[in-house]
């Protein structure tokens, strides 16, 4: 049983496709173990993106992902981080899979409506960032 974190980010939240992504991890046997919506400031949207410091776009990703509320949720099941990754397409949309999340749903590589961890390191890192244990429900 893997665990990874998935984001709906402010584009995902404003075009109301909450449910929509949720329904699409349920429908591939997931389970959400935790789940809450919060609006990041700057400083904690640098924090979570922390790896990505150095890039070129690190000031203006962190600027869009504090800019209005998100929905933070873990994800389980097996192989979870990489259905997860298949689910949402590829980080440009324009490359991304039909019938995916971002296919469907984003506007450009930045603001390209979900996040979801790349790696069991990552994902240890994401969930404890925004979840204490307590938090996520034991199957
Ligand atoms: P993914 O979210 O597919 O794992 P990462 O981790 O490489 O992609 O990038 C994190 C986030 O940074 C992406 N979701 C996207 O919002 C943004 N991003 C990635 N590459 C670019 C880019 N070339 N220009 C602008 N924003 C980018």
């Amino acid at each position: 049983m893997e665990r990874t974190l998935s984001i709906v980010k402010p584009d995902g939240v404003k075009k109301g496709v909450i449910g929509e992504v949720i329904k699409r991890y349920e429908s591939a046997g997931l389970k959400i173990a935790a789940l809450k919506m919060l609006w990041m400031t700057k400083e904690e949207a640098k924090g979570f993106y922390i790896v990505h410091k150095d890039k070129p776009f690190y000031d203006s990703l962190t600027d869009f992902m504090s800019e209005g509320p998100i929905v933070v949720m873990v994800v389980e099941g097996e192989g979870a981080i990489s259905k997860v990754r298949e689910i949402m397409g590829a980080t440009n949309p324009k490359e991304a899979a039909p019938g995916t999340i971002r296919a469907d749903f984003a506007s450009d590589i930045e603001r390209n409506i979900v996040h979801g961890s790349d790696s069991p390191q990552s994902a240890q890192f994401e969930v404890s960032y925004f979840f204490s244990e307590l938090e996520i429900m034991k199957a």
